[in-house]
């Protein structure tokens, strides 16, 4: 099982630049305020909110595409040094922002385990644009790319390695631009659609998805991006689309995760409390952390305190 020992160290990561809304640099704030720490301490494990990156107050000056690429890069370099330099043994769960973010958060990941990890995306996107070929010169449509060494040098030139695309696989797949579908089958990239998880079940694809990612042993994340959750379910998002995952068998599938001695670090992405008054969406999201890093069996309890080792 994950080292129940192994501490969570929550990082915000307060960036909408790479997105045409600002709603999402506030999820940070919003997921601490709605007890996200405290209930993964109830789910067994140690936690602790180790910071909050903000954008440098000049990069909210970007509109031309070389600026935009340049303070996306920026963050993210500062995001991936972050991580990289969180004590070991910690492990790193970080919460977005946009989706843009992950170009700094698994290259930090890399760093800090000596080696690319394998990643499972969860997405209704493919994000694997570049600079060249996308249509709404939104960064958040770009890092899956830039992870895999393509396109822009602002977002590539960072610290750590790149992705190995036979080890990355997206899942929730249901809208896409020609061109970024394109460059994801050159690189070998297994995509998991829509379609496939009514077709299969999500728990085979899942299955797959660990068998692709997991190989070698050598470490995996996830990346998850809230806007594969079905939008009836989870409406606060920046580019929701229909047809989504269901929370339920979502968090039933992320429990198999705890049971993963490999599992190095995990991301949260595109939540925008704007959009959630009553927070409903809040508590969705923190059900699905709590399923992915809960502890596997709650540990007896004891008359000793310095037996149980619960917070
Ligand atoms: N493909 C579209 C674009 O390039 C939509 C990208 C949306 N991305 C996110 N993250 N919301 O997945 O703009
Ligand atoms: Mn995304
Ligand atoms: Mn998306
Ligand atoms: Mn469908």
């Amino acid at each position: 099982p994950q080292q129940p020992e192994q501490a969570l160290a929550l990082l915000g990561a307060a960036s909408a630049l790479g997105a045409p809304d600002p709603g999402s640099a506030r999820g940070p704030s919003a997921l601490e305020g709605s007890g996200l720490v405290a209930s993964l301490r109830a789910a067994g494990r140690t936690a602790r909110w180790s910071a909050t990156l903000e954008p440098s107050p000049l990069s909210d000056t970007a509109h031309d595409m070389r600026t935009s690429l340049q303070v996306n890069g920026a963050f993210a370099t500062r995001l991936a040094d972050a991580i990289a330099g969180l004590p070991a043994g910690e492990f790193p769960l970080v919460l977005g922002g946009d989706h843009a973010i992950a170009t700094g958060t698994w290259r930090g990941v890399g760093h800090r385990i000596g080696q690319a990890p394998g990643l499972i995306w969860i997405d209704a996107h493919l994000d694997s644009h570049t600079a060249h070929t996308t249509h709404s010169g939104n960064i958040h449509g770009m890092p899956l790319a830039a992870l895999l060494g393509e396109g822009a040098p602002e977002l590539t030139d960072l610290p750590g390695p790149c992705l190995d695309p036979a080890r990355c696989c997206v899942v929730g797949a249901r809208a896409w631009e020609a061109e970024e579908h394109a460059l994801l089958q050159r690189l070998g990239v297994r995509i998991f659609t829509m379609d496939e998880v009514h077709r299969r079940g999500l728990h085979a694809v899942m299955g797959d998805a660990l068998a692709i990612t997991r190989a070698g042993g050598r470490g995996f994340g996830l990346s998850l991006d809230l806007d594969a959750l079905d939008p009836g379910e989870l409406p606060a998002v920046t580019c929701p689309e229909p047809d989504g995952l269901g929370v339920a068998s979502l968090a039933a599938e992320l429990r198999r995760l705890r049971a993963c001695p490999d599992f190095v670090a995990m991301e949260i992405v595109e939540y925008r409390p704007d959009l959630d008054p009553d927070g409903l969406c809040a508590a969705r999201i923190v059900k699905l952390a709590q399923s992915a890093l809960g502890r596997e069996t709650m540990p007896a309890p004891s008359a000793d305190p310095s037996v149980a080792k619960v917070q």
